[in-house]
């Protein structure tokens, strides 16, 4: 891969990513619709709405891969996921189709799948259980990759991303936690390994408490080298702070089921 587009180059991933990929890849376009704070000089920086297909369309000309991380990063009102989420990756896929993008690697979340119970363990190969409008977003993310990936070939990475972070910090995170060093490696996977045509893999460290199975990323060559165990006695004493939230700990995607949630109240 030589050229590449990261989009929501300014959020807290993007920002990792700004220092973490340096040099990997020869002059990184960085895109986000706002500004990107301490621009360096060697750093190339395009502002744009994704929500316009007239701006989507000019950033993703001449790349030949993309990070999409842009959008709406938890849950916000159906506008904002509309026009963020839905409306902006599309006119990503879409304009990818049309100017010729070989790859994209999609920044899916775990709440695709947050709805199952932090009881079971699952592979990639789950139907999508979202747990809030977001989550919705990123199984239509999700659906969208395997279209362009069967229907145009591109080449789709989606990553079910954790929690991105320097260290887990609570008990859910010691689950879904993974380290922005590890993160890279699974975008690198994504943006050169020959044998992905549509993919899924989960963005977590080696977590021992681990509620996915990852061994697609792993059939890819993943090694993590991070553990949220060497974090445990941190995590558990900030989690003991927390209100108690039943819903939440049921559940892998947390808050963002027991947010709004009233299936109780229908008899569920
Ligand atoms: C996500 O998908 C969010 O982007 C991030 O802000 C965290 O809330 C994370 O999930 C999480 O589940 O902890």
């Amino acid at each position: 891969m030589q050229k590449i587009l990261v989009t929501g180059a300014a959020g807290g991933i993007g920002t990792h990513l700004r220092r973490l990929m340096k040099g990997v890849y020869p002059g990184i376009r960085w895109s986000d619709v706002r500004p990107l704070a301490n621009l360096a000089k060697d750093e190339i920086f395009m502002a744009a709405d994704i929500s316009n297909m007239a701006e989507a369309e000019k950033i993703v000309a001449g790349v030949d891969g993309i990070v999409h991380l842009g959008g709406h990063s938890v849950e916000g009102p159906w506008e904002t996921i509309l026009n963020a989420n839905i409306v902006g990756c599309y006119n990503i896929f879409e304009a990818a189709r049309r100017k010729g993008v070989k790859r994209i690697v999609f920044a899916s979340s775990n709440h695709a799948v947050g709805f199952y119970p932090r009881s079971r363990k699952i592979g990639v190969d789950v139907t999508v259980r979202p747990d809030s409008r977001y989550g919705v977003s990123k199984a239509f993310g999700e659906a969208l990759g395997a279209l362009y990936a069967d229907k145009h070939g591109l080449r789709v990475t989606c990553l079910r991303i954790g929690n991105v972070g320097e260290a887990p910090v609570d008990k859910r995170r010691l689950a879904i936690w993974i380290r922005p060093e590890d993160l890279v490696q699974l975008i690198r996977i994504g943006l050169d390994h020959p044998d992905v045509r549509f993919e899924v893999f989960y963005g977590a460290s080696d977590n021992a408490n681990a509620w996915w199975d990852n061994s697609n990323a792993r059939r890819f060559g993943y090694k993590p080298q991070f553990k949220a165990d060497d974090y445990r006695e941190a995590a558990m004493a900030a989690e003991a702070k927390l209100a108690p939230d039943p819903i939440a700990e049921k559940f892998q995607g947390g808050p963002f089921c027991s947010d709004e949630y009233d299936a109780d109240k229908r008899g569920a």
